[in-house]
């Protein structure tokens, strides 16, 4: 809740300003429901990032190759020990709840699961590394392999520095029908990896799947869900001390196991001249690999945010985990069946997309560019200088909020103009735009805030609003000035 009100008074007409903030939650300008193509460049690449200089997605973007999903496919590739594959992330401070829906396809339309071993698609976190230039200086052509340990070349990549969890959906080891998907799940601790996979309560035909990850401090626990209606199945959990408060946190897809050991990329743990290789390289046959990759992963959204209050480590430690091996363990069996799941995963704040596109706008990154920051010290709320299409980078604002007199009969109101964002609803005391809502509340003596106020339409007198898609709303109070020694309306927004 973001409070900002103006309370002209009758007597000695003056203003004043307070403002309280509870804010729902500040990771929900990181969700993205993929509804607009420019949100693609709110994703990091960790190719880009780690200075790899080899993009291994042939498609990547949001809202194009389908409407309202963010398409991705990869090129022959894998994640296994110090084989470093695609990641499309964010990063995250704290705890977390993060929960996408993903349709896990064959390419070009081809019905079935994927078909090549480990091509699969899924929620990956990841501790950052602290590399920018991993590629070969100088550059080497993709079929010279470079020798490990470097010589003649330098990179700042070293081995045994992968650490990450991730529960990916498609085809693992391919011993299942063409018509059955399955998921799996790894862990790897300085590039350790461990893993499993399996089709435990995944249903025949079924390549959609939506994926939950929670982190409360160092615990980490893994859900998943079938079709649009199955019931959430509690997969997995990781004791992680070894990570940093932040973390990556994105969707990664690999596929074609067999096309990494075909082409030296993996001929044991200890191979870094081949995990090397298979890092510094786009895999394709114009590269001159020979390859079969096939997957294509749609995300519906990514939703980031945080746990509720009752997901502590202690309920997390105590779920019952799939993974134990004695039969599929459902959330709703469980402490937090109301707060996981389709209770985080519904909850998807429809104002978080277009809020956090205004916030990049405005030039504001990382925790300037939360839902209850304040960078730029004006006492307003990132979220209420959005509704009000304000600034959030500058104090200097436009006049947003005004108080004037309008005459309606031959009689004078008081009345509080705000500027806010078209398309809303307009009901008693409100005005609804999706789950932002503008409360509009009067007082005679700005304790009890029960006056209800009485919409009416802006005076055209109102300058023009130049930020576009805003008007003005404009309430007055119940009551003519005369009638009343003072009265006050205030304006706040909660989201
Ligand atoms: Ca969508
Ligand atoms: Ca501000
Ligand atoms: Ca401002």
């Amino acid at each position: 809740m973001n409070r900002f009100s103006l309370s002209p008074l009758f007597a000695a007409i003056c203003c004043c300003l307070c403002c309280s903030t509870t804010v729902a939650d500040d990771l929900a300008p990181l969700s993205d429901e993929f509804d607009s193509a420019a949100s693609l460049t709110n994703w990091q690449r960790l190719n880009t990032t780690e200075g790899w200089a080899a993009d291994k997605l042939e498609t990547h973007d949001v809202d194009t190759s389908v409407a309202g999903k963010m398409r991705i496919m990869p090129y022959t590739t894998s994640w296994y020990r110090d084989l470093t594959g695609p990641l499309v992330y964010k990063e995250v401070t704290g705890d977390f709840v993060v929960t996408t829906e993903l349709d896990v396809q064959r390419r070009g339309g081809a019905a079935g699961r994927p078909v090549p071993q480990f091509s699969l698609g899924g929620i990956m976190i990841r501790t950052a590394r602290s590399i920018t230039a991993a590629a070969p200086v100088p550059a080497a052509a993709p079929s010279t392999v470079l020798p490990w340990p470097p010589s003649g070349y330098t990179t700042e990549w070293t081995p045994g520095t992968e650490n990450y969890i991730f529960l990916a959906f498609g085809n693992a080891i391919g011993n299942t029908p063409a018509n059955q998907w399955s998921y799996e799940v790894k862990t790897t601790i300085d590039s350790n990896s461990t893993l499993y996979y399996n089709s435990l309560g995944v249903p025949a035909d079924e390549g959609r799947v939506t994926l939950q990850a929670v982190r409360r401090g160092n615990v980490f626990v893994l859900l998943r869900k079938h079709g649009p209606s199955g019931d959430w199945i509690v997969e997995n959990r990781y004791t992680r001390p070894d990570m940093p408060q932040t973390l990556q946190v994105g969707i990664t897809t690999y596929t074609d196991w067999n096309n990494i050991q075909a082409n030296s990329m993996f001929g044991g743990n200890s191979d870094f001249q081949g995990q090397y290789h298979h890092n510094r390289n786009v895999m394709t046959a114009a590269n001159g690999f020979s390859v079969n990759p096939d997957l294509v992963v749609d995300a519906e959204y990514f939703r980031f945010q945080r746990p509720d209050s009752s997901i502590t480590e202690t309920t997390l430690n105590a779920l019952a985990l799939t993974s134990a091996g004695a039969g599929t363990r459902f959330l709703s069996d469980t402490a937090l069946a109301s707060v996981l799941g389709d209770a985080q995963a519904v909850l998807g704040p429809s104002y978080t997309t277009p809020l956090a596109t205004y916030l990049q706008n405005s030039g504001l990154s990382g925790s300037d560019a939360t839902t209850s920051a304040d960078p730029d010290g004006d006492g307003m709320t990132n979220i209420t200088e959005w509704a009000n299409g304000t600034d959030p980078s500058t104090g200097t604002n436009a006049q947003h909020i005004r108080h004037i007199f309008v005459e309606e009969g031959g009689v004078t109101y008081l009345a509080l103009a705000y500027a806010r964002l078209t398309g809303g609803t307009e009901s008693t005391n409100q005005y609804q735009l999706g789950d932002l809502t503008y409360h509009l509340e009067g007082s005679t003596d700005l304790e009890t805030w029960d006056l209800q106020p009485v919409a009416i339409t802006a005076p055209s007198s109102l300058p023009a609003l130049t930020t576009p898609g805003y008007e003005w709303g404009c309430v007055r109070l119940p009551a003519p000035v005369d009638l009343a020694d003072r009265g006050y309306l205030r304006f706040w927004v909660e989201g």
